[in-house]
Parts: C-alpha cells; sequence; structure tokens
C-alpha cells in the first residue's frame, strides 16, 4: 500500500472513529433486570482498536492469543479435544501450551517485533475459566503491559463462580459461546458439563450450562464489560433456534454476535454445514436485535497478528 493510500486510510478511520463515537452517545440504554445499563463509552472507545469487535480496526490492528488454558470441562459434540477449542478456533489445529511465564516472555519478544498488536487474548486450547494459567497469565501480562486490551473466549460455565476474578485481571472483552438456550437443544449439542467436581448429561447437564452463560454475561455486561456471543450454526439441531438466542442476548445486552458455520466432525460429522448464503440470511434476521460480525476468521489459539494474516510461524518455527 502507497504512503498516501495509507494515510488516507487512517484519515478515514479517524473519520469513522469519530462518528462512532459520536453515535455512541446516543446508543440505546441496555436494561439488565429492569436497570439501565448503557454501554461503557470509554471501553468503546477502546474497542475501535479491538479487530474483532470492530470491523475498521481489523485492517490495521492485531491480536495476540496465549495458548496457556489446555483443559476443558464440557464436550461439544463438534469437537475433537485433541485439538484447539473450536468455539473461537479453526478446527483440526493444535497449539503448544505455554505456561504463564512463557506467554509473558512470548508478549515481550512478539511486542519488540509488532507493533499493531493491541489486544491479548486467551482462547484455549481448551476453556480459559477451567484453568488458574489464565488468571495467572492475564495478572503477568496487566502488570507490564497495561495498555493492552485483555479478551478472552468462554463456555460460559465457570462465568457466575469466576466473576470477581474476570474483574481483578481487567478483561475488557469476553465472548461467550452461546448455542442453545433450551435446554433439550443444548442436551443434543452437549455429551457432558463437568461442573463443580460433578459430570452431568442430557438435559440436566445443559440446563447447568445455559443458565451459567445467561447469568454470567448478565454479571458481566452489569460490569461494563463489552460481550460478543459466538453460536455455532448447526442445521438440523439448532438453525430454527438461533433467533431466539439472539433475541435473549439482545435483552441481556450483548454488544456484538459471531455467527459460526459448523465444521462437521465428531458426534456431528454426518451434519451438512449451512452454504454461505444460508448463514448470510440468517445474520440478516438476526442483525435486527444484535450486531453482526462478518469479518471472523476462526482463528488458531496461539494467533498472532491481523486476522488473516497470522505471523506465528514467522515468528515462531515451533508454531507449525
Ligand atoms: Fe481472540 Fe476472540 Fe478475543 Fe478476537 S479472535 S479471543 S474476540 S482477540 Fe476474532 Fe479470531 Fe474470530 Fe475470535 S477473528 S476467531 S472472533
Ligand atoms: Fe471443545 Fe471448546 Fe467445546 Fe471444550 S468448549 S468441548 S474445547 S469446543
Amino acid at each position: 500500500m502507497s504512503v498516501s493510500r495509507l494515510v488516507r486510510s487512517k484519515e478515514d478511520l479517524m473519520q469513522k472513529r469519530n462518528e462512532k463515537e459520536e453515535s455512541a452517545a446516543h446508543l440505546p440504554v441496555t436494561e439488565v433486570e429492569g436497570a439501565k445499563v448503557p454501554w461503557d463509552p470509554a471501553q468503546l472507545r477502546k474497542i475501535q482498536e479491538h479487530p474483532c469487535f470492530s470491523k475498521d480496526a481489523c485492517h490495521f490492528f492485531g491480536r495476540m492469543h496465549l495458548p496457556v488454558a489446555p483443559k476443558c470441562n464440557i464436550q461439544c459434540n463438534y469437537c475433537i479435544r485433541k485439538f484447539d477449542c473450536v468455539n473461537e478456533s479453526r478446527p483440526g489445529v493444535t497449539s503448544k501450551v505455554l505456561k504463564p511465564q512463557e506467554a509473558l516472555e512470548r508478549v515481550r519478544e512478539v511486542l519488540k517485533k509488532v507493533h499493531f498488536i493491541k489486544v491479548v487474548a486467551v482462547a484455549g486450547p481448551g476453556e480459559p475459566l477451567f484453568n488458574e494459567e489464565t488468571f495467572e497469565t492475564f495478572r503477568l501480562v496487566k502488570v507490564e503491559f497495561p495498555h493492552l486490551l485483555r479478551c478472552m473466549s468462554t463456555n460460559g460455565l465457570l462465568l457466575p463462580d469466576r466473576m470477581d476474578d474476570i474483574v481483578d485481571i481487567g478483561i475488557n472483552t469476553l465472548t461467550v459461546t452461546v448455542n442453545a438456550i433450551d435446554s433439550a437443544i443444548g442436551a443434543e449439542i452437549y455429551s457432558f458439563v463437568n461442573y463443580q467436581g460433578k459430570k452431568y448429561r442430557g438435559e440436566e447437564g445443559a440446563a447447568i450450562l445455559i443458565r451459567n452463560q445467561l447469568e454470567g454475561i448478565q454479571e458481566v455486561v452489569k460490569r461494563k464489560i463489552l460481550v460478543k456471543v459466538n453460536t455455532v450454526l448447526i442445521p438440523t439441531v439448532n438453525d430454527e433456534h438461533i433467533m431466539e438466542i439472539t433475541k435473549k442476548i439482545s435483552e441481556l445486552g450483548v454488544y456484538i454476535q459471531n455467527i459460526i458455520p459448523i465444521i462437521p466432525q465428531y458426534k456431528f460429522a454426518h451434519i451438512i454445514p449451512p452454504t454461505p448464503k444460508e448463514k448470510r440470511e440468517i445474520q440478516e434476521k438476526c442483525r435486527k436485535y444484535v450486531m453482526q460480525m462478518t469479518h471472523c476468521r476462526q482463528c488458531r489459539a496461539d494467533a498472532i497478528g491481523r486476522l488473516g494474516k497470522d505471523l506465528q510461524h514467522c515468528l515462531f518455527s515451533e508454531q507449525k
């Protein structure tokens, strides 16, 4: 890109940013349990540099995932657990797990070479809230790099239990994967839910997961953390249920939704994935209730760089 085009693009971005800030002043106030909760203008300003929460930002700014969370506490029927969590990652990819101190060193090393990283995130390879290393890592990174946005992607089971810790480590943006709000549909999607030392199956397990996801989202929104909901679109299982999910999360004050087409594997290997047209049609309907993300690149749990332009292979040879 020529220098003049780059400058023009940056000016365009600044103008759009100003327009957004202006419109942010008129954003509808979210109601949570009858209380009015406006989106926090400070958080909204910050996400103008978040490549997933702002489509404009994805051309200029990048994110860095720290793969510090190997264990998971549920079993999604579309996930083969030897790979990264597919709720936020490309299937079939395994990231090398780092210890918190190693993750901090990786941030130091990357920031020396790559100056457009604005977000540091934990998105696997398992469930971030089920691994103490996630909290330890964010604590370390927060002290040394307080200016970076802190982002996390979770299945939401432990959200109510870990709320204070989420606030303590200063999470700015949170993604929760919600594939059903009806436990009968959830029972088709999750084989089991492992909660507080006990394994629950069927509708009982799905009901615990859904309750904690919705209660957790509500509490997180109250704490002025911006929430994205990922929803895996599974034809014949939850496709006709997606609008209900979207209406519900709209009531909870979710900022943006990312509808991801299922990649058939494991117990859902027989499912025919939605066509791009089918996905777009559902997004169009859902857009009336919650802003839709259309630029997700289904990153790996160790992705570094701008979306779709990952640098980890060039920076670290073990991440093939
Ligand atoms: Fe990572 Fe996710 Fe945070 Fe982004 S990714 S934890 S919100 S910093 Fe982004 Fe990647 Fe799509 Fe995720 S493009 S898979 S939406
Ligand atoms: Fe797999 Fe993620 Fe589901 Fe856990 S939450 S089973 S890692 S897709």
